[in-house]
């Protein structure tokens, strides 16, 4: 406190009250368990930010595959400014809607992820580049052919107007309604 200078990374020791209280306010964390994360997040990354070669290093030893590719495309999904880096506040944003968010902000968030450049709307050619790293990931064969099987009967499902796009309500909606389509989406496991 005192100091007025503005700062978007939370690298210095400790946390700043108001951090802690706004975080809290857009997480589903409480102040104590923002401070654990903190703790561990400066301990496993003293730079304040996880840099992509980082992220692909956890992603591929939590799955146990070669995932690069889907782990830069969940790294934009983090990376919120797109800035190249997961500073602590990305980071528990991020986990508090893929861990404890409701349907629709974890959809929301699957979303944002499949809309690769960011312009709110889904292109089949985006949706097929999703898939196809996930198919690469879980080592299937034909990766390519399977996604662009799966990207059609998606827009066939939710591309009701036929422009070629999917919105996030149009996904959202639909989504959230169908079990399917959380599945081929590969949100449920
Ligand atoms: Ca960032
Ligand atoms: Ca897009």
């Amino acid at each position: 406190m005192g100091s007025s200078t503005s700062r978007e990374d939370s690298d210095e020791l400790g946390l700043e009250e108001s951090f802690v209280h706004d975080l809290k306010e857009n997480t589903h964390f409480k102040s104590k368990e923002i401070r654990e994360w903190h703790e561990k997040f400066k301990k496993d990354f003293p730079s304040g930010h996880i840099r992509r070669h980082e992220f692909r290093k956890m992603y591929s030893e939590l799955t146990a595959k070669d995932s690069n590719e889907l782990a830069d495309y969940v790294f934009d999904a983090y990376d919120q400014d797109r800035n190249g880096r997961i500073d602590f506040k990305e980071f528990m944003t991020t986990l508090s809607v893929t861990c404890r968010g409701s349907t629709e902000e974890r959809l929301y968030w699957v979303f944002d992820m499949y809309d690769i450049d960011g312009t709110g709307a889904l292109t089949r050619d985006e949706v097929i580049k999703v898939l196809k790293a996930v198919f690469r990931m879980k080592g299937k064969e034909a990766a390519e052919e399977k996604a662009c099987v799966q990207a059609d009967s998606i827009f066939q499902k939710l591309d009701k107007d036929k422009d070629g796009l999917i919105s996030k309500d149009e996904f959202c909606n639909v989504a959230s309604k169908e079990v399917d389509v959380s599945k081929i989406f590969n949100i449920a496991s």
